[in-house]
């Protein structure tokens, strides 16, 4: 009898296997990476990163079980490149998350890389070039996984995909700015900004009808806010994680995030109504007269009918009060993970090294590329893999085991916000200070805020969950997750300015697993071959002695403490020349008071003798 039930089940799973095995397919794509010329705000002509001889590129669609395949051959002629597949877990895969210099070698041009992986996940993600800051060049555009068991399938009735971005006019290896000449390390303030690489766009709507919203940041630097007048809608995703439905009227998107909304039209086609993205100021240096911070788009209920500009409710966008994502619950009610195994406690620090210019640091590294990606040292160092030293001092390796529960502190030394990304994971985010809103400013006046465990002992029972986070200026952001996924992970600020800057660290997870489990492609070391890049050995590229590291790339080195002998002259001679500038002054003014007062003397003898 219980032979026969089991022979039952089997049966039935084989049946459920193979009907999923029917419904998954392979969706391939072959790109051509080349310059095109594209003018999306109006303004100016700019060669951009184009796929097939196109720009905007296209959105990747795929349903949730999928192959992706994509061929990419680069054609730029002049410039390295890669393509990272933002928030897909790679489980199994990590050689396809396409981080240069972590996972992969950069792809030199006139060669090609073949990104292959399954995609068992849900929602709205993106991808976008990872290799020197290549992005913002506009290699970047949605991705999104369609399920067919997505909860909120019946609730609507079409579905528009928004991508906001900041714009610069300049090729960005053009922007020299982390340079002695820019000490403070303010970054390079945007041109435009733009909606689906455009100024505005209209998203015909049918009254009564319901849509579904997928919004996504695909900029390299500036926060966004996001509201529609009139309207209020509901979130029901963050970063590929269903939330439970929760009424919202105004969203703060930074640059990698996503969220998903649905939006009831209203019964009327009277007027048509602004979509608003209102760009946060906060994070700018200088405000440029002729940069536009807001741009509208609309609810087209009428295409006819007036297309009004955003009226703007406030004069600062800081004082627009978004959603915060910590009040958000997804929608599967994981509870809030256990007590960590590891805790990896770091601090995001804005310094000034040795070359005058400005970088950004975790603790005291600034995230410096390794000699050999991470993942080909893990794959090529047989026992040594579990020793962190071998992967370099400047890459900050972390290494995880296999299942621990992992907590990262983040806290925020800098008076700037950071949205933090983790490859490979979503996290829950359990504590975060000051919350979004009116108060997100708060610790600004005064000392950095850092998380002190012994006053923190309650977290949401569940905690939500997303791979892009934000850390609030001065304040902490604590997250947790299981590290269930072999494989060389960054942790990095989204923030490409700051990525340059070296605001990174690689976490090691389960490195002995890796090596067991991952394959590479001998077209991928091809790819190393060309680009002369090794592909064996530590992060100094030493296969003979693993724990030798010299060599290694290296951070630039500290500002000397206290005087240099040139600060000491400088010193002395800035002394001296003040003192003689002293000496000259009063030397002048003595001999004017002394010549005035003989002046006044004849004067004086003068009166006297006419007088007498
Ligand atoms: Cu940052």
């Amino acid at each position: 009898m219980a032979s026969s039930v089991v022979g039952a089940l089997l049966r039935v799973a084989t049946l459920l296997c193979l009907f999923q095995c029917i419904q998954a397919k392979t969706v391939t794509y072959d790109w051509n990476v080349t310059w095109v010329t594209a003018n999306p705000d109006g303004m100016t002509d700019r060669k951009v990163i184009g796929i097939n001889g196109q720009w905007p590129l296209p959105v990747v669609e795929v349903d949730k079980g999928d192959r992706l395949v994509v061929n990419m051959y680069n054609g730029l002629g002049n410039k390295d490149t890669s393509i990272h597949w933002h928030g897909m877990f790679q489980n199994g895969t990590n050689g396809m998350d396409g981080a240069s210099m972590v996972t992969q070698c950069p792809v030199p041009p006139g060669q090609s890389f073949t990104y292959n992986f399954t995609i068992n996940q849900n929602g709205t993600y993106w991808y976008h070039c990872h290799t020197n800051n290549c992005y913002p060049d506009g290699y970047r555009q949605a991705l999104i996984v369609h399920d067919k068991d997505a909860y909120f399938n019946d609730m609507y009735d079409k579905e528009y995909t928004l991508t906001m971005s900041d714009w610069y006019h300049e090729l960005i290896e053009d922007i020299k700015w982390i340079t002695l000449t820019n000490p403070t390390g303010a970054e390079p303030v945007p041109q435009a900004f733009l909606i689906n690489d455009t100024t505005s766009t209209s998203l015909p709507v049918k009254p009564g009808e319901s849509y579904l919203l997928r919004l996504i940041n695909v900029g390299a630097f500036v926060a966004q806010y996001f509201y529609i007048e009139d309207h209020t809608f509901k979130i029901v995703e963050i970063d590929g994680v269903y939330t439970e439905p929760t009424e919202a009227s105004t969203l703060y998107i930074a640059v990698a995030q996503r969220y998903t909304i649905l939006v009831e039209a209203k019964n009327s086609t009277e007027k048509n109504y602004p979509i608003v993205m209102v760009a946060d100021s906060q994070l700018l240096d200088t405000i440029p007269s002729d940069l536009q911070l807001n741009v509208t788009s609309w609810l087209e209920y009428n295409k006819t009918a007036d297309h009004p500009q955003a009226v703007m409710k406030v004069d600062q966008s800081s004082s627009l009060v978004p959603v915060d994502d910590m009040s958000l619950v997804p929608y599967d009610r994981m509870e809030l993970l256990p007590e960590p195994d590891l805790t990896i406690d770091v601090t995001v620090i804005m310094q000034n090294l040795a070359d005058g210019a400005g970088y950004a640091f975790l603790n005291n590294i600034s995230y410096t590329k390794p000699k050999v990606p991470t993942l080909y040292s893990v794959l090529s160092s047989g026992n040594y893999s579990d020793n962190d030293e071998i992967y370099g001092e400047f890459t900050h390796p972390t290494i995880l085991e296999k299942n621990q529960v992992v907590e990262i502190i983040l806290n925020n030394g800098d008076t700037g916000s950071h949205p933090f990304h983790l490859h490979g994971h979503n996290v829950q985010l359990i504590d975060r200070a000051p919350a979004y809103g009116a108060h997100f400013y708060d610790y600004l006046n005064g000392d950095p805020v850092p998380y002190d465990p012994s006053t923190n002992d309650s977290f949401p029972q569940y905690p939500p969950r997303r791979d892009t986070f934000i850390l609030p200026p001065q304040g902490y952001l604590v997250l947790r997750f299981v590290a269930d996924n072999p494989g060389i992970w960054l942790f990095h600020c989204h923030i490409d300015w700051h990525l340059s800057q070296g605001l990174a660290m690689v976490l090691v997870e389960a490195p002995e697993q890796l090596q067991e489990q991952e394959k590479v492609s001998s077209q991928a070391y091809d790819n190393c071959r060309v680009a002369g890049v090794p592909y064996e050995g530590n992060a100094a590229a030493n296969t003979e002695d693993w724990l030798d590291l010299s060599g290694q790339n290296r951070q630039v080195d500290w500002l000397p403490a206290g005087f240099t002998t040139k600060g000491i002259v400088a010193m002395v001679f800035s002394c001296v020349s003040a003192f003689l500038g002293m000496a000259f002054i009063s030397f002048y003014g003595a001999s004017g008071i002394e010549a005035k007062k003989k002046e006044t003397a004849i004067v004086n003898e003068g009166s006297a003798s006419a007088s007498s």
